[in-house]
């Protein structure tokens, strides 16, 4: 018994250099990237953040093993508007892949990163291998840009491994891009930062009364999280249920909540609260999350409410069935069929017993199914598994 302990233990025996390319910006992808890095770093690997600006996961959870690379785009007036900082990047990663001696460059949604990392990877004196992990639009959107697709389809195939959030995202990457096999799947993951049921309390007084329900939507208010069908199934709900609705995020798309709720004067029903840099004490206050997209790899705003027991409505779009079981831990609807979705959430709101299950089911799936251990062991395990395959 005691050897086997010390043999499961022990079984990892190197320790990585790892440096984690992503975008700085408040958004999943980087979130994900951020969270990665430091719960490797936690089991003792080295990270090395690369990145244009400050990460806003990384300030609170800080900790040994980390350092933090900024990428400086060169200013020179001949360079205006010829947008060098793919160039910069690539310098940036080179660089610290040798001041390092990095083993892997882990890149997080394909553009640019993955060009640029193939591209440090091949210059001189880098003996790191690029795995890069596909989130969402990377696949979905831009991989339909002739602009882009001649050179993303070879960068892709010049990374040494590639991830993505979920399955149906893995195949349609795999077609897309004419990619020799498909990435291998990790799922995203969550660990649930509790926050005191004391504070949460005097927070909800904040934003509702005692008999009223509380609803959120986390996004980048980008279309394809199709707000006007947010604040269509709030109107729907709301005609049956006394609901709050908390937004929260920030995005172009922010204008069609603010433009119905002046229509149907809902200053005081709809809190816009703009971007949070923690939303666990929004989702330890809120009966329902909504999240009508059109498209959803692995959403981790409703891996996070689930996490809290707070029920899902979504679509059934991207790797959204392989999170939520319908009717189950979570209901899912066609896209734009917001009539399913209203019923989905009256149903929730007023049938507690229906709401204990599925909230419990939520936090139990997202505990057992999507936790740190799992995902970052399956990291560990395909970065060894790169390294140690014959180039
Ligand atoms: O792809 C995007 O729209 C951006 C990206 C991001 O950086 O926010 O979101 C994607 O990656 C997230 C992290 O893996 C996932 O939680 C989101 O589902 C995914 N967004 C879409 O697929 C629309």
């Amino acid at each position: 018994m005691k050897n086997n302990k010390i043999g499961r233990r022990s079984r990892r025996t190197k320790q990585l250099k790892i440096a984690i390319v992503c975008f700085p910006t408040y958004g999943g992808s980087g979130a994900v990237a951020t969270d990665l890095g430091i719960e490797l770093a936690k089991r003792g690997h080295e990270v090395h953040f690369i990145a244009n600006d400050v990460l806003f996961r990384l300030d609170s959870a800080w900790q040994k093993n980390i350092t933090f690379h900024l990428v400086e785009e060169p200013d020179h007036p001949v360079l205006d508007g010829s947008s060098v900082y793919v160039l910069a990047l690539a310098n940036k990663i080179a660089e610290v892949c040798r001041r390092y001696d990095i083993d892997i460059i882990s890149t997080h949604y394909s553009i640019p990163h993955a060009a640029a990392a193939a591209l440090a990877r091949d210059m001189p004196g880098t003996k790191a291998k690029v795995v890069n992990t596909f989130h969402g639009t990377d696949v979905t959107q831009l991989s339909e840009n002739l602009n882009l697709k001649e050179l993303m389809r070879y960068s892709l195939n010049k990374c040494d491994g590639l991830t993505a959030v979920a399955h149906s995202l893995s195949r349609h990457a795999e077609e897309s891009y004419s990619l020799d096999k498909a990435p291998k799947v990790i799922h995203n993951w969550i660990e649930k930062q509790e926050y005191p049921a004391a504070q949460a309390k005097e927070l909800r007084d904040l934003f509702a009364n005692r008999n009223e329900k509380i609803i959120t939507h986390i996004s980048n208010f980008r279309e394809v999280k199709r707000i006007q069908d947010v604040m269509a199934i709030f109107l729907g709900i709301r005609k049956k249920v006394k609901v709050k609705l908390l937004l929260i995020g920030d995005g172009p798309e922010q204008r069609i909540a603010h433009r119905l709720i002046t229509k149907h004067r809902l200053i005081n029903e709809v809190h816009v609260l703009g971007l949070q840099t923690n939303v666990s004490r929004i989702l330890s206050i809120s009966d329902l999350f909504l999240l009508p997209s059109s498209s959803e790899a692995f959403s981790l705003a409703a891996l996070e409410a689930m996490s809290f027991g707070v029920p899902v409505v979504a679509t059934n779009v991207g790797g959204m069935p392989e999170m939520i079981e319908h009717g189950e831990s979570g209901f899912l609807s066609e896209v734009g069929d917001t009539k399913s979705m209203i019923e989905h959430g009256i149903k929730l709101l007023t049938d507690q017993d229906l709401h204990d299950k599925v909230s419990a089911n939520s936090e139990r799936r997202v505990a057992k199914e999507f936790n740190a251990k799992l995902a970052i062991k399956q990291y560990e395990d395909y970065f060894e598994e790169v390294l140690n395959a014959k180039d």
